[in-house]
C-alpha cells in the first residue's frame, strides 16, 4: 500500500445494487482511495461512471485486474467470489467479500465492526462481510448480550426486494404497473432467480428468500442462524428464523424476540444499552407515536431499534423492531467499514 494510507480499492460488481452504493459511499466518505477499478461482467464493460469528478469506465472482470490492487471489494454474487478472490488475493489484494461464499469456512473473519471488530486481526486474504438481515440484528443484540447476557433469539423479517438485485426492483416496478393496470403480473424471478417456480411480489408476501435447505429452513434463515452465531462468538446460542419478502423497495425490518440471562429488567434497562451502542438509534416512544420504519431507516448508515416491550408471560423476554437499509449497513457501508478498519490498523 502506497506511503500516503491510499488503498487502490477494485469494487467487483460496481454496476450493481450494492456495487453503486459502494462507491457513492466511497465518494461521499473522502475514504482515502487511490486507484479505483470498476469491475462487472461483460454486459456492463465500457459503462461510464463519474467517480470524484472522474469518468472511470467499468472493466470486466479477470484474473489480471487485481494486479496492483489493496483491498477488492466483492459484490457480484458467490460463484464470482469463489472463482476470482482466490486470484485477488493470489496478487496482494485483500478480500472483503459480500456473499455467502466464505461466511462459515472458519479461516475467514465473519465481521461487524461494531460488534467484533477485532477477528479482523487474523485473516488469510479473505474477509466476509455478513447478510444483511444478520448484520441489523446482531448490531442491535451485541449490547444486549454483552449486558444481560442472551439465552435465545427468535426473529421474524419483513425484508425489501432490493436485497435480490436491480432486477428484482424492476420485477417489483413492472407488477405494481401491472396490478394497478387490470393487467396479468408477469412473475420471473422472486422468489429466487433460477428456481422452479415465481410468484408475484407486489401487494404480497413470500415466505421463501433464497433456497430451501433439507431441514424446511431457506438459506436466507440458515444463513441469519450460522452466521448470528459466529459473529457474536454464542455457538450455542439457540437461534430460529422466518424469513419474508415484502413489496417495498429499501430497509429490512425485524421483530426479534429475545431471552436475556439476567432476570428482573424493565423496557429502560435494554434503552439504556441500546442507547450507548456503536452503530444503533434508538427511537421508541409510543406516546408520539416514534419508530422505525423502512421509509425512516433508508439511505441512513445506522441500525434502528423500537417497539421495546417486555414479553407479558416470560420475565427474561423481550421484543424489539430492528430495522436498517439493507444496502448500506445491511452491504455497502458495512463493507466500507472492514476495508476502513483494515487501513487504520494496519491488518491488510
Ligand atoms: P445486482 O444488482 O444483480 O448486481 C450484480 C453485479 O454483479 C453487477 O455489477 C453485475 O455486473 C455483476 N456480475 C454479475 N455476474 C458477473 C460476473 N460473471 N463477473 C463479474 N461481475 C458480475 O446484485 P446486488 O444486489 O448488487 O448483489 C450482488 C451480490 O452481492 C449478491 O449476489 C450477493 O451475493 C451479495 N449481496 C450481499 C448482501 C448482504 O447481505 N451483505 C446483500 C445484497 C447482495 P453486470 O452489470 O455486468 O451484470
Ligand atoms: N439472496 O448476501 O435475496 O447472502 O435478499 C443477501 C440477500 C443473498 C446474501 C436476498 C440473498 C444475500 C439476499
Amino acid at each position: 500500500m502506497a506511503e500516503n494510507n491510499q488503498a487502490n480499492i477494485a469494487v467487483v460488481g460496481a454496476t450493481g445494487a450494492v456495487g453503486e452504493k459502494i462507491v457513492n459511499i466511497l465518494e461521499d466518505k473522502d475514504f482515502p482511495v487511490g486507484e479505483l477499478k470498476l469491475l462487472s461482467s461483460k454486459r456492463s464493460a465500457g459503462k461510464k461512471v463519474m467517480f470524484n469528478n472522474q469518468e472511470l469506465t467499468v472493466e470486466e472482470a479477470e484474473p489480471e485486474s487485481f494486479n496492483n490492487i489493496d483491498v477488492a471489494l466483492f459484490s457480484a454474487g458467490g460463484s464470482v467470489s469463489k472463482k476470482l478472490a482466490p486470484e485477488a488475493v493470489k496478487r496482494g489484494a485483500v478480500v472483503v467479500d459480500n456473499t455467502s461464499a466464505y461466511r462459515m469456512d472458519e479461516n475467514v473473519p465473519l465481521v461487524v465492526p461494531e460488534v467484533n471488530a477485532s477477528d479482523l486481526q487474523s485473516h488469510n486474504g479473505i474477509i466476509a462481510n455478513p447478510n444483511c438481515s444478520t448484520i441489523q440484528m446482531v448490531a442491535a443484540l451485541k449490547p444486549i448480550k454483552e449486558a444481560f447476557g442472551l439465552e435465545r433469539v427468535i426473529v421474524s423479517t419483513y425484508q425489501a426486494v432490493s436485497g435480490a438485485g436491480n432486477e428484482a426492483n424492476d420485477e417489483l416496478e413492472n407488477q405494481t404497473r401491472q396490478y394497478l393496470n387490470n393487467e396479468e403480473m408477469t412473475a420471473e424471478l422472486l422468489p429466487v432467480k433460477g428456481d422452479e417456480k415465481h410468484y408475484p411480489i407486489a401487494f404480497n408476501a413470500l415466505p421463501q428468500i433464497d433456497v430451501f435447505q433439507e431441514n424446511g429452513y431457506t438459506f436466507e434463515e440458515m444463513k441469519m442462524i450460522n452466521e448470528s452465531k459466529k459473529i457474536l462468538h454464542a455457538h450455542n446460542l439457540p437461534v430460529a428464523a422466518t424469513c419474508v419478502r415484502l413489496p417495498f423497495f429499501t430497509s429490512h425490518a425485524e421483530s426479534v424476540y429475545v431471552d436475556v440471562e439476567k432476570g428482573g429488567l424493565n423496557v429502560e434497562d435494554i434503552w439504556n444499552v441500546l442507547r450507548e451502542a456503536d452503530g444503533v438509534t434508538l427511537q421508541d416512544d409510543p406516546s408520539t407515536q416514534t419508530y422505525p420504519t423502512p421509509l425512516s431507516a433508508t439511505n441512513k448508515e445506522d441500525v434502528f431499534v423500537g417497539r421495546v416491550r417486555k414479553d407479558l408471560d416470560h420475565d427474561k423476554g423481550f421484543h424489539l423492531w430492528v430495522v436498517s437499509d439493507n444496502l448500506i449497513k445491511g452491504a455497502a457501508w458495512n463493507t466500507i467499514q472492514i476495508a476502513e478498519h483494515l487501513i487504520e490498523n494496519k491488518w491488510l
